[in-house]
């Protein structure tokens, strides 16, 4: 349970840096690789909550294309 916490403390530092990087899909990808992983979309709880059902195609990651069906709410 601790090394989940470091791990979620730096993914919401990361997070906020992003922050001002543009748009919501560039906030969520951390790692700037050009898709949203299940990792990263835990920074928002509507997002993870939503994740599988805009995982279009189930390969547990969200292209910009996916992301774009994302309410943020
Ligand atoms: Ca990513
Ligand atoms: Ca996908």
């Amino acid at each position: 349970m601790k090394n989940l916490a470091i791990i979620l403390s730096t993914v919401m530092m990361l997070a906020s840096i992003n922050a001002y990087a543009g748009s919501d899909f560039d906030k969520y990808d951390i790692d700037g690789n050009g898709v949203i992983s299940a990792t990263e979309a835990k920074v928002d709880a509507a997002l993870a909550e939503q994740f599988n059902e805009l995982d279009t195609n189930a390969d547990g990651e969200l292209s910009k294309e996916e992301f774009a069906n994302f309410s943020g709410e």
